[in-house]
């Protein structure tokens, strides 16, 4: 607890905000910050450091490993279904880009400076992984999540129940949106008393970085690096800001499930969603991908720094070691005054153990799968 909010003043130096006390903050209290500085305090969803986890996991127990098809080559039939069950892939030609941007959003996320990138080809998945894809995954495996070991995730205060609500004591001081909810998981995303019933189209959810690597190695793919995703994000535009262009509503059309309205209070559903939407609900960029930006985060498989080189790098896979992950597309959450993260140079960062009711997933493989 202690080196997070340490990270947290480090990170954006902001000294009221670590002395706002759990459950005395404003709601609005980040008003102060610098336009999008904070965001929606999606980079303070830390588990608690004397919080453990239920099992230890040793290395050979690492879910990549353990739920890799290789581990599980004699398990049951329905491969044909299971097959059919994962998303559809679009090729990726590779290729030279800018990544990052020299007139960044948000300045202290590392968005800058751009830099020349040369990418190999790859596949990417055309869709954020829904519920139904993740299940076919438990079904076969009998994966359990992180948030299911830990027995609870974080929930946006807004989906939750007035019954959760008023059990909860705990808040995210910087975001006290974000509560700690018992019971939340993939299968309960807004909280215990909630389910995927009629979900089962939309990403998957409370889903950590291990349960991200774990899904793409069972699916004989991977996580897209960050250069990889800003890549495809980018949909062959130059220097844009959304995956569709620079204008965030094209003659009046949304074309991203986003937060309109005044957040964190009032979400006037505009564009069709208060909370996640059916994958593919809006239209794909010019590579054929969907919801890249909006609708749920999606983990990448960089560490995250804020500090790049200029010098051009041949796919780069981000520093060696670090205490997050990088998070791309910014969710259904975002809104410019308070998440300006929903263009493809925009980045957040999460530790790898984290989850919540906004942040989800695709994979990428090198092969077409
Ligand atoms: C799932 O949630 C819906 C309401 O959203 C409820 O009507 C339904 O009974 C729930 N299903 C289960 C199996 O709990
Ligand atoms: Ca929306
Ligand atoms: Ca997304």
């Amino acid at each position: 607890m202690l080196r997070s909010f340490a990270l947290f003043f480090f990170v954006f130096g902001c000294v009221s905000k670590v002395l706002c006390v759990q459950g005395s903050c404003g709601t609005r209290s980040e008003d102060a910050a610098p336009q999008g500085a904070v965001g929606c305090g999606c980079g303070q969803l830390r588990r608690d450091g004397a919080v453990e986890p239920v099992e230890d996991r040793t290395a050979s127990e690492e879910p990549a490993d353990k739920y890799s098809r290789g581990a599980n080559e004699r398990l049951p039939e329905g491969r044909a279904d299971e097959k059919e069950m994962q998303s559809q892939m679009v090729l990726i030609t590779g290729g030279e880009f800018l990544m990052g941007t020299d007139d960044p959003g948000i300045p202290a996320d590392g968005e800058g400076p751009q830099r020349l990138v040369l990418l190999d080809s790859f596949y990417m998945d055309i869709q954020e992984v829904t519920n139904q894809q993740f299940q076919s995954f438990v079904s076969v495996t009998g994966y359990v999540t992180e948030a299911e070991k830990f027995g609870d995730s974080f929930v946006f205060e807004g989906i939750l129940s007035e019954s959760v609500k008023n059990q909860i004591t705990q808040a995210v001081a910087a975001a006290p949106w974000w509560l700690p909810v018992k019971g939340a998981s993939w299968k309960h995303p807004d909280g215990p008393d909630s389910n995927i019933t009629d979900r089962l189209d939309h990403p998957v959810l409370h889903v950590s970085w291990a349960d991200a690597v774990a899904y793409c190695s069972w699916a004989n793919k991977r996580l897209p690096t960050e250069a990889e995703w800003e890549y495809a994000c980018r949909g062959g535009l130059k220097d844009r800001l959304y995956p569709w262009g620079n204008k965030l509503n094209p003659k009046g059309q949304h074309y991203a499930n986003l937060w309109q309205g005044d957040f964190p209070n009032h979400n006037s559903g505009e564009d069709g969603y208060i909370k996640t939407s059916p994958v593919m609900s809006f239209p794909a960029n010019g590579f054929g991908l969907y919801d890249m930006v909006g609708n749920a985060w999606e983990w990448t498989s960089d560490w995250w720094t804020v500090h790049h080189s200029t010098d051009q790098q041949h796919n780069p896979t981000g520093p060696p070691s670090g205490i997050d992950k990088v998070k791309k597309g910014g969710s259904y959450m975002c809104h410019k005054s308070y998440c300006y993260r929903y263009r493809c140079a925009a980045r957040s960062q999460n530790t790898p153990d984290s989850s919540a009711s906004n942040l989800g997933f695709r994979c990428v493989s090198r092969e077409q799968r």
